[in-house]
Parts: C-alpha cells; structure tokens; sequence
C-alpha cells in the first residue's frame, strides 16, 4: 500500500520533495504535480512518471490523489490548504502555513469545524537529530530548569528582492517554531534589535538583526539572524538550564586534523545542512497517513508562529517591543 501523493510547486524545495517522496520515502508515489512553471512542472513531474495537472485545484481533487504537499510561495498556502481540507485531503504545507494571522485564522477555523486535523506544517527542525537531542536534554532535565536560550540563523547570501521583515517572516519562523517545541510555551512578546549593518548586504536590508523572544513563563531567546554571512549556512541552538547547557552547533559535514589544526567544512545551505532532516519529517507524514494518523507541527503551530513573526515585523518598524496576541486554542490541538 502506497500513499499517492499530489506536489503543488516544483521550485527549490519542492523538487527536492518530490525527489524524495519518489525515491527513498517508504510507502509514497508522487502521481501528479503543478506549477505555474508548466515547463517545470513537467521536467520534474516526468522524472518520477506523475501527470502534470493544469491547476491546483486539479490536484487536490484528482480522486487518485490521496495527499497533498504544499511548496508554492507562502502567499498562496492559506487558499491551497483550504481546498485540500474542502476535499477532505491531508497535507504536508511547507511554512509558512499563511502569512498573515488573518489567513492562518480562516484555516483554524476551516478544520476545527472538519473535525480532525489534515494538516501538518513543514517545521522540519523538529525532525531534526540534533535538535531532538536539545529537546529531550530539556525534557528530561538534564541541564535543570531552561532558563534562557541564544540562536543562530545565518545564510550565504540571498537574493535582491529579500527584504528585512523576510528575515522575520521567512527564517527567524524556524526559531519561533523551534522555541515554542522546546520550551513547550507560547511567546508573548518580541524585541527586533538592528545592529550595524554588513556593507555586503543589499542597502535596502537590514542585516543582521538581533530578535529577543519573550516565552509565557518568563524565559528569554535571542536569535541573531545574518542572511548574507557569506562563508555558509550556519544555525545553531543553545539552550542554558538551571544545572548545565546543552548545544547544537553546525555539524561538519568533514573535519580535517593535521599540522596542529582542526578544519571542518560548513553547509553551503538548508538543502545541505537539513537534507537528511527534511527525509525524516516526509517519512515520519507517510508512516503516520499509513496509519491513519495526522501528527506533527499542527495548523495552530503554523498560526502561533506567523502570529509571532508578525508581531516581530511590527517590532522591526517601530523599534518597540511588541506583544503577541493569541485566539484561545481550540481543543483540537491540545
Ligand atoms: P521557489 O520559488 O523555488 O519555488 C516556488 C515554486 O512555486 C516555483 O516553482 C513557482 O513557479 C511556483 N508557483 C508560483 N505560483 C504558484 C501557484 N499559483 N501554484 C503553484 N505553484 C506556484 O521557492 P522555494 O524555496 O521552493 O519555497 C517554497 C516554499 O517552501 C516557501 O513557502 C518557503 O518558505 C518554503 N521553504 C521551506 C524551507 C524549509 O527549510 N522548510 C526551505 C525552503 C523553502
Ligand atoms: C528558507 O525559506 C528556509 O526555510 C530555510 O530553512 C531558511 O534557512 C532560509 O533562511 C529561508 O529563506
């Protein structure tokens, strides 16, 4: 028995998820995909034998199409969740889950009144080996009480059209999502910090940036986010307990030891360093569909965090720290 799943834009990611899905996830079949890229779609939908459809709506109702994955921008996921939930289909939608609170609300509301959770949003650090170690060294109070966390975020380079709420919206999501896992707490508040800025980052930009994340139970985490670091892609966590710390650095992909020297290669990018990571969270959604489970980051982590970048936004333009308000969770995602 394989779960056939429908690919909604074949771009960076979505290739990559198409890819794996096709070739090493156990108990898949990719059987259709779109993009608004036909030429694309096609390249990547052939490569696996899947039929390119004409629209995504055409996906999500194909009846031979058990599940879905969402990889179009972000901009777009609110409207395609929402059809896959009309069409009573599960789906794996890449974060952000909505970029607006708003449009987050509109899908809460769309599967709570469904009855059973469909969705599971793509936060696939948690799915990550080294990050799991972080959570059980909190989880089973290792290092104490955590008080305190500082992350790292930083990318090669990015493209012109990046902008700085991007830094919030599009990257710093992953530590908001990271930090609410970990802590098992909501955050309540947000301090975004510019500093000096690289002269070798667009002059529209700014970065880095320094975000102060305030948790419901009093604890800090800082996030330095730097998205032209230039020499690689580096994300990093470390957690500070009442009786230790526990740390994640960048893993090496090699290291080099001689002439009294230590040299280790860093990830060119997420595709490198979260490779293995993003094969987890798949398999782990197709063993769960098999199963007749939805599990994993749900729709009200998807809305907590953007609710959360938004207010980081707000905090970037007017230099404030800025409150989070959160609905009142609905039971299903308790
Ligand atoms: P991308 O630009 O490479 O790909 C997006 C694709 O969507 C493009 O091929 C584009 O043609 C297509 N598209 C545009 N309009 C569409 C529509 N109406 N319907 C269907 N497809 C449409 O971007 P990407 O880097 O692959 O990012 C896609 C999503 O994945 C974003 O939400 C991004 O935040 C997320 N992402 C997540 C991670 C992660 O680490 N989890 C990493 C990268 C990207
Ligand atoms: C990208 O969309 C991702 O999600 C990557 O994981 C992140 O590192 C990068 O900053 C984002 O632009």
């Amino acid at each position: 028995m394989a779960i056939k799943v429908g690919v909604i834009g074949t771009g960076n990611i979505g290739t990559d998820h198409v890819t794996r899905l096709a070739s090493q996830v156990v108990g898949s079949k990719v059987v259709a995909v779109f993009d608004v890229d036909t030429a694309r779609a096609e390249r990547v939908g052939a490569g696996v034998g899947a039929v390119t459809r004409a629209t995504a709506l055409e996906v999500i109702e194909d009846p031979v199409v058990d599940a879905v994955v969402i990889a179009s921008p972000g901009d777009l996921h609110a409207e395609q969740v929402l059809a896959c939930i009309a069409a009573g289909k599960p789906v794996l939608c890449e974060k952000p889950l909505a970029t607006t609170t708003a449009d987050c609300l509109k899908v809460v509301e769309a599967e709570v009144s469904s009855g059973r959770r469909l969705i599971q949003v793509g936060f696939m650090r948690r799915y990550d080996p080294g990050y799991k170690v972080v959570k059980d060294a909190i989880d089973n109070g290792t290092i104490g009480e955590a008080l305190l966390a500082h992350m790292v975020h930083r990318n090669a380079v990015v493209p012109d059209s990046f902008t700085s709420s991007m830094a919030m919206t599009d990257s710093v999501i992953h530590e908001i999502d990271t930090t609410r896992w970990l802590f098992g707490q909501e955050i309540v508040r947000t301090t975004v910090v510019a500093t000096k800025p690289s002269p070798l980052a667009a002059a529209h930009l700014r970065d880095p940036q320094i975000v102060l994340l305030e948790l419901a139970g009093g604890g800090v985490v800082t996030v330095e986010v730097f998205v032209n670091c230039q020499y690689g892609y580096d994300v990093r966590c470390e957690v500070v307990g009442s009786a230790g710390v526990v740390a994640l650095e960048t893993p090496g992909a090699n290291a080099l030891i001689r002439d009294g020297r230590r040299i280790e290669t860093v990830p060119a990018d997420w595709r490198v360093r979260f490779g293995a990571t993003y094969l987890a969270e798949l398999q782990e959604w197709i063993s769960g569909l098999l199963a007749g489970a939805v599990a994993g980051p749900s729709t009200w982590d998807g809305y907590a965090a953007t609710a959360v970048a938004e207010s980081a936004v707000a905090s970037l333009e007017s230099g404030a720290p800025v409150p989070v308000g959160l609905v009142e969770r609905p039971g299903l995602y308790t």
